[in-house]
């Protein structure tokens, strides 16, 4: 069974989202996808998530492609990560190309996928806020 990892935030799901997760599904059999915790969104990517970790963490289970949502806590724990599930493949969106390739080095395959172009949370709320 070959295994594929893939990290993110995944606020106000869309479908960019889930392109990049049916993309990244297709490199084996099952897909683990480590969901950045709100703490981790704060402090780290200075992103206030919308929905909570529960609220993404139930969304992103509900989608075919996806099999098992651990938390994302830190940016140290992909190294563990890919040994600790057996990883064979990190997958991931193209706006972190090259950020990963250490990875390699623990005998994964490191795969950056092109982001859908037109569409990002930002642009969501951007969007939405103009409407008002
Ligand atoms: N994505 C995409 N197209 C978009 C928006 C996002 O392909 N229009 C991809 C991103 O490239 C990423 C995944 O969807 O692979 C999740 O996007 P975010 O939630 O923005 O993830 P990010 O904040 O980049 O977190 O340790 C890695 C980080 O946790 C990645």
């Amino acid at each position: 069974m070959r295994r594929v990892i893939t990290y993110g935030t995944f606020d106000l799901l869309h479908y960019g989202h889930i392109s990049l997760l049916q993309r990244a599904k297709s490199y084996g059999d099952y897909l683990i996808v480590a969901l950045s915790t709100d703490e981790f969104n704060w402090n780290e990517k200075q992103k206030k998530c919308y929905f909570s970790y529960e609220r993404r963490k139930m969304l992103l289970e509900a989608i075919r492609y996806v099999d098992f949502v651990i938390p994302e806590e830190s940016w140290e724990q992909k190294r563990t990560d890919v040994h600790e599930y057996h990883i064979d493949t990190f997958v991931i969106g193209d706006d972190w190309q090259g950020k990963f390739d250490f990875l390699k080095k623990e005998g994964c395959e490191v795969v950056y996928l092109p982001r859908t172009p037109e569409i990002s949370t930002t642009k969501i709320k951007q969007e939405l806020n103009r409407k008002v």
